[in-house]
């Protein structure tokens, strides 16, 4: 069958000393450079080059990965599905403008390139970023996942109203083939505007509950013969959970509080623990507190990945773009306002307070390191006025409008207002940064490291390790970052990206990117 596999180029093998492959392995050396900075007494800094060696080892065979879906039948996990589909047969379809191709536009991955390097004559040479370190391939995703709407694959598509006729038409009957598994339901965690929805729920105990997420997955995984699944909730937005002394603050506490059925434990909890305990990555994608303190204490024990949280998609994106540009040009934000309004079930719910005000929470701290990084601008806890307001309006459907207007204090007391409005299918912009999500988690778990404090000094460590459990490399893709405790939260957009990109270098042995062009400054 045709498909529209993302664009390749060559495979890149990295010739160096501090590079080894093995069939199923690539093994480097790696020196990371950082800066130490002490400050004495009188305020003075003192900044010392300092030089880490890591060893990284990647297993190279991917293995085939499932990726199941919590929310499966809403707009996003019905387009996201869909998508992949029509990728795999290359389905295309006719528009008032002619044939449109399936592709994967919106995913750093598959659709953007980074720098490998210069050639002899210092002409940069890109490749797909997907290409870097193996990867797998999008169009073998298995999918599966939970609703707590009944509603067939096709249906949900249709009933999603993203994709036009020509396209929903010819995807129908291989997306009627999937039905999502029945979910876990706690009306008091999502809006009650949902509740005529919720026709394939679980009954039971929250123990019992937790019991049939681990056994779905178990099945899911030994059914399609699968080598890892991992899960991601794009499931609606709950309200926040209260932290609780002795409900959700530690891993014991946690899975206490399940087996006596608990009130502030919420489904997507016990999606997050069901996942650990079966050694899936977890992703939240919603913006509530679903990786409350039990939650990473649990992964950490179990040294299983959770990430999170909430896609960060049009509005939140160019905000940490354009905060950044206007913080490292020296100037001042001093009032960001910023209006949303959708028409999709998302939007429903989030007409609710509770479920706004978890997404009203995620969207409001996307600037503070930038802020945060420029005494200069900025008193010691100052910050720019900060608003979010999101309505409902049914007949703009799944066509998002975001209305932002930043202003700035310029040279000499001068004020700049920017005024922004974006128009764009939410679901078109969110399904892509699933599949990021998905194949950085994937690599990931992929990947150990073992390090020494003295670079001069050979690494005596035998053990490999894995990541910290919290994967902040996933940060790019969502809007409130959780971070390995003591981590600092990097909001920025570019930063993140380099962060995505020097990674991925360092498990090929190469240094990081930078653009200083130093082969171009002789004469
Ligand atoms: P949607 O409302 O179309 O889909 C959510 C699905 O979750 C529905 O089918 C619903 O029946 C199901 N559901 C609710 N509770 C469930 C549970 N406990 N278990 C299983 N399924 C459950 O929403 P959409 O547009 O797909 O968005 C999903 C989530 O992603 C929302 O939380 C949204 O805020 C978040 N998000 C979406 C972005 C976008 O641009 N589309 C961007 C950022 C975040
Ligand atoms: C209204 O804000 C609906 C939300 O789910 C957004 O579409 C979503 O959070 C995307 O937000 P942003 O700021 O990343 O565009």
């Amino acid at each position: 069958t045709a498909t529209s596999a993302p664009a390749s180029s060559a495979p890149i093998k990295v010739n160096s000393q501090n590079v080894r492959y093995s069939e199923s392995t690539i093994e480097t050396d790696y020196f990371y450079d950082k800066t130490i900075v002490s400050v004495d007494a009188s305020g003075s800094y003192s900044a010392k080059p300092a030089k880490v060696h890591y060893q990284f080892k990647t297993q190279s065979n991917v293995g085939k990965v499932g990726l199941m879906l919590v929310g499966w039948g809403g707009n996003n996990g019905s387009t996201i599905t869909a998508s992949v589909l029509a990728n795999k047969h290359h389905i295309t379809w006719n528009t008032r403008k002619g044939v449109q191709e399936p592709n994967y536009y919106g995913s750093v991955m598959l659709a953007s390139t980074v720098k490998l390097g210069v050639t002899e004559n210092g002409e940069n040479v890109n490749v797909p970023f997907h290409d870097l370190v193996p990867m797998v391939n999008p169009n073998d995703i298995v999918f599966g996942g939970w609703d707590i709407s009944s509603m067939k694959l096709g249906d949900a598509m249709t009933r999603a109203q993203v994709f036009p006729y020509d396209l929903q038409r010819q995807l129908y009957d291989l997306m009627q083939e999937h039905k999502p598994l029945p979910s876990i339901y706690y009306p008091d965690f999502i809006a009650a505007n949902q509740k005529d929805r919720a026709d394939n729920v679980l009954s039971g105990t929250k123990q019992e509950h937790l019991e049939q997420i681990r056994k779905d997955i178990r099945n899911f995984k030994a059914t399609n013969s699968l080598d890892k699944v991992i899960v991601l909730w794009t499931a609606n937005t709950e309200r926040y959970a209260d932290i609780i002394e002795g409900v959700n603050d530690n891993a014991d506490n946690l899975l206490k509080s399940i087996s006596e059925s608990h009130d502030e434990v919420s489904p997507s909890t016990i999606f997050a623990v069901a996942s650990i305990l079966e050694g899936s990555p977890f992703i939240n994608g919603s913006p509530q507190n679903t990786l409350v303190p039990g939650v990473i204490d649990l992964a950490e024990k179990h040294r299983s990945f959770v990430a999170g949280d909430d896609f960060k998609t049009g509005q939140t994106k160019i905000k940490s773009v354009l905060t950044e540009f206007l913080v490292n040009a020296g100037i001042k934000p001093i009032a960001i306002t910023s209006y949303n309004h959708l028409g999709n079930n998302d939007g429903y719910n989030l007409s609710a307070p509770a479920q706004f005000r978890s997404k009203e929470i995620s969207k409001s701290n996307v600037v503070d390191d930038m802020v945060g990084a420029n005494q200069i601008l900025y008193k010691k806890g100052e910050h720019p006025d900060h608003t979010v307001v999101i309505k409902y309006v049914p007949s703009v459907g799944d066509s998002k409008r975001a209305i932002d207007e930043y202003v700035s204090e310029i040279f000499m007391g001068g004020l700049n207002t920017i005024s922004i409005y974006n128009t764009c299918e939410d679901s078109l912009l969110a399904s892509p940064l699933i599949l990021d999500l998905f194949l950085l988690a994937d690599l990931m778990s992929r990947v150990q490291f073992r390090t020494s404090s003295d670079s001069s000094k050979p690494i005596t460590e035998e053990k490999w390790e894995p990541f910290h459990s919290v994967l902040s490399i996933l940060s790019y893709m969502l809007k409130a970052p959780v971070v390995p405790p003591n981590a600092p939260v990097v909001n920025a957009l570019a930063k993140q990206r380099a962060a995505m990109e020097n990674i991925l270098r360092a498990f090929i042995g190469l240094p990081p990117n930078n653009d200083m062009m130093l082969e171009h400054c002789a004469y």
